[in-house]
């Protein structure tokens, strides 16, 4: 006996199958729970190193790295749960299939990947559309339309007729219509900022694109088609969600780099600025106001000040 098989992964026997009296024949086994384990394990280093790397520029440079740490934490949680087990429910398979990994009468409906994506897709969106300096309306719509995408995901897999099918139908347009901002406007909104807004834009952006148009797919053959094993969904969400979450996070705090936010239309301001700006230093328009000439004062003392 292995110490692995010592000490063991409880989690199957601690939580169970059953939910409201229903039981999910169709289920991840301690393989699946061990993957999830182990990425929920990467999103929780990957929370520490965005969260630190913060630590290393000044407060008014750090909105992408807080983001992108608020991303990975949340996945974090998310994938906690799907390892321990938790955060599912049992859904009557449609269709049912004599295939042995997906035989069965209830297949294993994890809800909690979209609590997880409803929080954490607005805010991949915020990484790209705040990099791109997108109009605030803009950000706001197409936020909206991501939310819209990730909650008709969920009713769908909730549903066992054939109207899942319906609400996937709803969830496809929204991506499209997200994909039409990402390579269109917000590309050429990136490129206007300068090579190195567009630069980042493009790497980040690509990646994006690609793996969402990947998502629905799984949704097609796990949640709505039932055609692949709970232990292939966890596989399959899992790849995608490392390169949506810590690999395109990597990618965007790299490509920040030598970006102020500033540039992007970010004007934050930092605590000893404010202090400097109450105590004064002979006129009260120097730190953080508008000077009234048209401009705005801060601009110069924004940077300097740490
Ligand atoms: C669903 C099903 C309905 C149709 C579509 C979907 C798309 C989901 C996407 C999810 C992205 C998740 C990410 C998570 C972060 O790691 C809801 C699967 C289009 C694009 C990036």
């Amino acid at each position: 006996m292995s110490i692995f098989e010592k000490r063991g992964n409880g989690a199957l026997q601690a939580n169970g199958f059953t939910v409201n009296g229903a039981t999910s024949d169709i289920h991840i086994t301690t393989h699946g729970s061990d993957w999830y384990w182990a990425v929920c394990a990467v999103m929780t280093v990957a929370t520490f190193a965005f969260a630190g790397l913060a630590q290393t520029k000044p407060r008014q440079q750090r909105i992408f790295h807080y983001i992108t740490a608020a991303i990975t934490m949340v996945a974090a949680i998310a994938y906690f749960t799907m390892g321990s087990n938790l955060g599912f429910t049992p859904i009557a398979a449609n269709p049912q299939r004599n295939n042995p990994k997906v035989h069965g009468v209830y297949r294993q409906i994890f809800y909690v990947r979209y609590i997880d994506w409803v929080i954490t897709t607005p805010l991949l969106l915020m990484d790209l559309l705040l990099t791109a300096a997108m109009p605030w309306p803009t950000v706001l719509f197409v936020i909206l339309v991501d939310e819209v995408m990730i909650i008709t995901g969920l009713v769908g897999a909730l549903v066992y007729s054939n109207y899942k099918w319906g609400y996937f139908a709803f969830g496809n347009a929204a991506l499209f219509y997200i994909v039409y901002v990402l390579v269109w406007e917000a590309r050429k909104h990136a490129n206007a900022m300068g090579k190195d807004v567009g630069k980042a834009f493009l790497i980040c952006g690509s990646l994006t694109t690609v793996l969402w148009i990947l998502y629905p797919i799984a949704w097609g053959v796990c949640e709505g088609g039932n055609v692949i094993s709970p232990d292939s969904e966890a596989v399959f969400y899992g790849i995608l969600d490392l390169f949506a979450k810590p690999v395109f996070g990597a990618l965007l705090i790299w490509g920040h780099r030598g970006i102020d936010p500033a540039r992007l239309g970010l004007h934050i301001h930092d605590y000893d600025e404010k202090d400097q700006a109450i105590h004064g230093n002979g006129h009260s328009n120097g730190a953080n106001g508008y000077d009234g000439n048209g401009t705005n004062g801060n601009v110069g003392n924004v940077a300097t000040t740490v």
